[in-house]
């Protein structure tokens, strides 16, 4: 079962999809409503749903919205740390931050700047040796409770942040660098989030260039200790999503490109699948809904 976002005769809707077919839940028209309730119930919440419909008949749109924000994690696996010293002139500051107690945390995207499964992500064009970051995102509620998990590519320029630490925000943050998995699967159904198999796969040309595989076992941080550090400080009332941080990193000669695909898979919580594009022009849609790939099968 999996929480999703869809937009069907011209309406936005949030719902539950189970076997191939979606519901909309009948008390909340957004993810922000379902993140704002505390975690007791959620489960009797989720089963209140009016008539379902085929999955295929839906187009399903990222799994955050209102004021969600999406946060990520950094060098929280030994491969990222390992990545990060190689690429950068400044390595000492990622050996320092894997054992310091606090950890790297960097808003990585708002809703409206998120992509889901199947629609495009981007390397910057100043940007000559970008790479997919695949990542097993916790969900949190407004009460810092884990409710959910889901899929995240934290998209990164590895040139420009290894240029200077100081560059990260432009590395991390631009037009097309943050997908979601379309669902967010309940806490409940992942019992054992260190347990998980995240694989990622780099098709061009119809050729796989690249994969990899790590588990989430490898983490060097608990789920919830980051999210604990993320709230510290912080509200977040329409809940927030923390990706936990990639221990998959190709090795320094391997760059993305235009016409790539991106297959990011993690066993029991979802897959994610992004076309690349390149430069900004490309993902001028994301400032207007109704240019979304898919927004003719939607809009009235
Ligand atoms: O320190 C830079 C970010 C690293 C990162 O995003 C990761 O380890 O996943
Ligand atoms: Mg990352």
């Amino acid at each position: 079962m999996e929480i999703v976002r869809y937009a069907r005769d011209g309406r936005t809707e949030v719902g539950v999809l189970d076997e191939g077919k979606v519901a909309p839940l009948r008390w909340a028209s957004t993810v922000a409503e379902v993140l704002a309730q505390p975690s007791g119930g959620l489960r009797e919440r989720l089963a209140d749903v009016g008539p379902a419909v085929d999955a295929a008949d839906v187009v399903h749109l990222p799994p955050v919205d209102g004021r969600t924000e999406v946060w990520a994690a950094g060098v929280t696996y030994e491969r990222s740390r390992s990545a990060r010293v190689e690429e950068s002139t400044k390595s000492s500051v990622y050996e320092k931050v894997y054992d310091a107690p606090r950890p790297e945390l960097f808003l990585k995207a708002v809703p409206w700047r998120v992509v889901t499964d199947g629609e495009p992500v981007a390397v910057r064009d100043d940007s000559a040796v970008s790479v997919p970051e695949p990542e097993l995102a916790v969900v949190a509620n407004r009460f810092g409770e884990i409710v959910g998990y889901t899929v995240c590519n934290d998209m990164s320029s590895r040139d420009i942040e290894g240029e200077n630490p100081l560059y990260i925000p432009q590395a991390k943050i631009y037009s097309g660098s943050c997908a979601l998995a379309r669902g967010i699967v309940p806490a409940w159904e992942v019992p054992d989030p260190l347990g998980l198999t995240v694989t990622l796969r780099i098709v061009r040309d119809g050729t796989v260039v690249w994969s990899g595989e790590t588990g989430t076992a490898r983490l060097h941080r608990r789920p919830e200790d980051l999210l604990s550090a993320l709230c510290h400080s912080t509200d977040f009332p329409d809940g927030v999503v923390l990706a936990t941080g990639t221990g998959i990193v190709p090795e320094l000669g391997f760059a993305l490109a235009a016409g790539d695909r991106v297959d990011i898979g993690i066993t029991g919580v979802g897959t994610l699948s992004n076309p690349v594009v390149r430069g900004r022009e490309p993902m001028a849609w994301l400032t207007d809904a109704t240019r979304r790939p898919d927004a003719r099968k939607v809009l009235p």
